[in-house]
């Protein structure tokens, strides 16, 4: 049958009304982004293995009903596509331009969202009383970002690696949101602020001050490692923040933030996009599977000597925000 790559435009439940990649197949449009390696999204319809059906629509006019959270996700999916290729020169996953896929409606009432290595795939559920589908923009660049860590560093999902590999998966799930400049989903530091996992409004996770959410560390300490990887990602995400940000009060997209530092020195923020390329080249280049904070710290400095040079300001912040955590 004839197929055309098309442009798609789809009403999510959290983004707001975007263009979707789309494939035309015979007198079908399909949820397949020939664009972007063709990645794909498929309805689990509450299964829980398998890829169900792939969506289809007679107009390519996407949502409502099942269509809805999957647009998200398919929209999730190419924005950190975009992010990847665009930003960090990196093309798919495993930087050779083929795509993964997407599944959606996982199991009943699922409260969470995971990539898998051995499917290759994100995969999404409903929520469950007040918790919204697991589809927001952050939270899937966070799942296809764990394709990326699990493809480059591979950092050990346990003790301190494990936590750097949850602050990659949160360092990236929020530079795509702010590169996505959605208008329905402004950028922020916090990580799952629209999906109501609490039940209260409160996001999942604050990288400002990761203590906030009631069990993450601000900062490193020798028991870090004995901790789950999402509350010992707290002091990599809180030296994201600092280093694109700086210490102290500020708001921003009128979310407020006050962060601290362990030292008491202030700290002079860089700007989210060389923080973004510092920890991209450490973790493609420096970082191994058992790199822990303090190995961390040596990748991101010889990453910022390569891209900036040794003792510019940039190195020297590195160093400063890494100080802020208590690493040094
Ligand atoms: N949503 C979680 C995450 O990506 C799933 C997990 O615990 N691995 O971290
Ligand atoms: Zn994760
Ligand atoms: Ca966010």
């Amino acid at each position: 049958a004839d197929e055309r790559i098309e442009t798609g435009t789809g009403t999510g439940v959290y983004s707001g009304t975007v263009t979707l990649g789309t494939t035309l197949n015979g007198s079908s449009y399909e949820l397949r982004d020939g664009a972007r390696g063709g990645h794909r999204t498929y309805d689990l319809n509450q299964g829980t293995s398998g890829t169900g059906t792939l969506f289809k629509d007679a107009d390519d006019v996407w949502g409502g009903g099942r269509q809805s959270a999957a647009v998200d996700a398919h929209y999730g999916a190419a924005t950190t596509w975009d992010f990847y290729k665009n930003v960090l020169g990196r093309s798919g996953i495993k930087n050779d331009g083929v795509a993964s896929y997407s599944r959606v409606h996982y199991g009943n009432s699922y409260v969470n969202a995971f990539w898998s290595d051995s499917c290759f795939c994100m995969t999404y559920g409903d929520g469950a009383g007040n918790a919204n589908p697991l589809t927001s923009l952050d939270v899937a660049a966070h799942e296809m970002s764990h394709g990326v860590t699990s493809n480059t560093a591979g950092l050990r999902y346990s003790g301190e690696s494990g936590g750097l590999n949850e602050a990659t998966s949160d360092m990236f799930g929020t530079s795509v949101e702010w590169y996505a400049k959605n208008t329905k989903d402004a950028g922020d530091y916090l990580i799952g602020e629209r999906i109501n996992i609490n039940g209260d409004g409160t996001p999942l996770r604050y990288m400002d001050k990761p203590s906030k959410d009631g069990a993450s560390r601000d900062y490193w300490s020798s028991t870090l490692g004995s901790i789950d990887v999402h509350y010992s990602s707290g002091p990599a995400n809180h030296w994201y923040y600092l280093l694109s940000e700086g210490s102290g009060a500020k708001t921003i997209n009128g979310v407020s933030y006050n962060s601290p530092t362990y030292d008491g020195k202030a700290v002079t923020g860089i700007g989210r996009a060389k923080v973004e390329k510092i920890w991209y080249k450490a973790l493609t280049t420096y970082m191994t599977s058992t790199t822990n904070y303090k190995a961390a710290r040596t990748a991101t400095l010889s990453a910022a000597t390569d891209l900036y040079g040794s003792g510019s300001a940039e190195y020297n912040a590195v160093n400063a925000a890494w100080a802020a955590i208590n690493v040094r």
